[in-house]
């Protein structure tokens, strides 16, 4: 039977369950990475597990989120992950060797194969034909154990490109029309798989720039086809034995087939709060800039980088804004300052920062109140950026340039510059001193434990009733970012019981204190929120500390899918309304009850949730698969392993 490359990858992969769109399979993992922020919890977790050795076909550790070190806490992180890795034998990328997602593409993304990580932005390995899913830690921690990884078996929608790209207008465009088109929710379960003629228009690191994005749509993940342009971005890697074919069967079918003529794209921008918010960049044009910020894990390739450098050259960046750019890896900036580019940079005064992923994650470069920053990377939700008031535009970085010189958001007819076309390096320089590869002897090395390596939290099973208080009510597209919010906050990521502190930090400042007191009296804690509950990254940090806080449920219209699964993986009951309508009915400090909770799971279509402050009731399923049942029933994915 004719089969489209998810069908091909997922069959080839397929450990459990039965390949039947919407249930459950279980599949093995060949790669993993984890970054700082999520893997010193990933390999607690780990350690937890009991085992000597990682046992994929490679796992990798990357350096890249926490590295701006203030104070010792991300230091510790970086010597734990460090040591833990060389004895459990994982490559370790050390901090200055660029963003995980594009240095896995660079150095080991390999077509045909699995890869999970704990980075919601994992999909970026899409654009080189790997099957890249994000996840969080503890699923990370399991798949580095040889465990399966469980998903939905998906629908598989056909992204059909035709034409080419005009001058100015970007991948980066692509992807954004993507989102104007399947918008940041509901896409719950779905891969997109590129296919059509345009493709062969697209160079590797433009289409890991579209796979990268498709987080933002809430797919699982995306993929393009392997094929002479993968086979000469890896030859250019020296590593074409990596490389082989894999396309779609002529007579494939998908669920759903979305067309694009890329010729009749224009230069797009994701507007504030949301990466679905889009308009087009003429329309923007004029509206005054602040800072203007290039990098990320979306937009920070040589092909990238080197477009900005010629858009720069001669000009200096306008006063009243700073341009920020972070080139994406070691390898970019060794390349950058071999052709040039990087001098252009600093000559037009933009202020280099480091490979890694920084002001994306509001780490450092946030801007003033009420700043406008135009940026490459991927998310622009309120806050984000380390400034509540800050309004955030994504656009490509040849947009980004043009707008950094003129202070203004440019559309490229607004200015004489021709288009920087950039080739794609024949050879890219390869330098791989700043991995550590693990060798057999260093089964003994002493771990290192810093005093802000903590420990995972334990959690009991799930109470026979959970009868609390509604915490919070929230509304639609709740991100983790609002969950557990990064930027200063990231270094706490090893230590549990600070980090719980800060729940809804930005929304509810007394949250966390008011959920300890009710655990410490006994009684369970609740959430309530709207649609698209949970979007955005994978920390499992979002489970993990409300899990912490005691909070036993939550009771959304609906819920992205890596939150989804932490919440499970943290013994976090997840109801959804079964009427929406039911959602107006409560108010927070209501009292709500599920009676019988571990039975009511076995009929998890009809679940009765008593609101007894107000003396009503509603229904609610609980979307889960039989072996996330047991997992919830068990208090989480740890005690189930260990059980087992
Ligand atoms: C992000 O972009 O939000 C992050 C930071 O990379 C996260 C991971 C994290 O929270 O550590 C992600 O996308 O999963
Ligand atoms: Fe890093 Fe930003 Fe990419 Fe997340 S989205 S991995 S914070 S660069």
């Amino acid at each position: 039977m004719a089969q489209n490359i998810v069908e091909k990858i997922l069959k080839d992969h397929l450990k459990a369950g039965e390949y039947v769109i919407g249930k459950e399979i279980g599949i093995r993992i060949d790669q993993t990475l984890t970054q700082d922020a999520t893997g010193t919890m990933a390999f607690l977790q780990f350690e937890a597990l009991g085992l000597d050795k990682v046992k994929t076909d490679l796992s990798l550790s990357y350096v890249d989120h926490n590295t701006v070190q203030i104070g010792f806490e991300n230091n510790d992180d970086h010597a734990y992950l460090q040591s833990v890795t060389q004895k459990f034998g994982v490559v370790h990328s050390r901090a200055g060797n660029g963003i995980c997602h594009q240095v896995h593409l660079e150095r080991f993304g390999k077509p045909g194969t699995t890869l999970l990580g704990s980075d919601s932005h994992t999909t970026t390995g899409g654009g080189i034909g790997q099957l890249a899913i994000g996840a969080g830690g503890l699923d990370i921690a399991v798949a580095m154990g040889g465990g399966n990884f469980y998903t939905l078996c998906p629908k598989v929608y056909k992204v059909n490109l035709t034409g080419q790209l005009r001058p100015w207008v970007t991948a980066k465009d692509i992807v954004l029309k993507m989102l104007s088109i399947l918008s940041t929710k509901g896409n719950v379960g779905v891969i997109l798989e590129y296919g059509g003629e345009g493709v062969k228009t697209l160079s590797v690191p433009q289409r890991a720039t579209i796979a990268n994005m498709g987080a933002e749509m809430g797919v699982t993940t995306s993929i393009f086809p392997s094929d002479e342009n993968t086979r000469r971005f890896l030859k250019a890697q020296q590593r074409e034995s990596d490389w082989i074919g894999l396309e779609a069967d002529p007579r494939a079918e998908y669920e759903r087939v979305l067309d694009i003529d890329l010729a009749q794209l224009d230069p797009l921008a994701a507007c504030p709060h949301s990466p679905g918010n889009i308009k087009t960049v003429k329309e923007l044009a004029g509206l005054k800039v602040d800072q203007v910020c290039i990098g990320s894990c979306t937009n920070s390739s040589y092909r990238d980088m080197t477009a900005v450098g010629e858009i720069l050259d001669g000009s200096v960046v306008q006063r009243g804004i700073s341009l920020g750019i972070a080139p994406g890896s070691r390898q970019v900036l060794q390349m950058i300052t071999r052709n040039g580019a990087l001098l252009k940079m600093i000559n037009a005064g933009a202020r280099i920062l480091e490979s890694a992923c920084g002001f994306c994650i509001g780490n450092h470069f946030s801007p003033g109140s009420h700043g406008i920053s135009l940026r490459t990377s991927n998310r622009n939700f309120e806050g984000r950026s380390g400034t509540q008031t800050a309004e955030i535009y994504l656009v490509s970085p040849e947009i980004a340039a043009l707008s950094a010189i003129s202070g203004r958001v440019t559309s490229p007819e607004d200015t004489h510059m021709p288009y920087p076309a950039v080739a794609e390096p024949e050879a890219f320089t390869i330098d791989d001193s700043l991995f550590i590869f693990p060798f057999e002897t260093d089964k003994d090395i002493p771990i290192l434990r810093g005093p802000n390596i903590g420990a995972p939290p334990k959690n009991d099973p799930l109470p026979p009733h959970i009868a609390g208080e509604v915490m919070l009510k929230l509304g639609d597209n709740i991100t983790t970012d609002h969950i557990m919010p990064a930027g200063p906050r990231l270094k706490y990521r090893s230590n549990i019981e600070t980090y719980a502190r800060y729940v809804f930090e930005h929304m509810d400042a007394g949250f966390s204190q008011r959920c300890l007191i009710n655990k410490k009296a006994q009684r369970h804690n609740i959430l309530v929120a709207g649609e698209s509950y949970g979007q955005g990254s994978s920390r499992e940090h979002a489970a993990m500390c409300p899990m912490y806080l005691g909070v036993k449920m939550v009771l959304v219209k609906s819920i992205e899918r890596i939150h989804a699964a932490n919440l499970v993986n943290f013994g976090i009951l997840p109801l959804v309304f079964n009427d929406p309508g039911d959602y107006d009915r409560i108010t927070a400090g209501d009292f709500l009850e599920v009676n019988a909770a571990r039975t009511a799971l076995e009929s998890p279509d009809s679940i009765c949730v008593v609101n007894k402050t107000q003396n009503f009731t509603m229904e609610a399923s609980c979307q889960i698969s039989h072996r996330q049942r047991k997992i919830l029933l068990a208090g989480g994915l740890l005690n189930h392993t260990r059980l087992q």
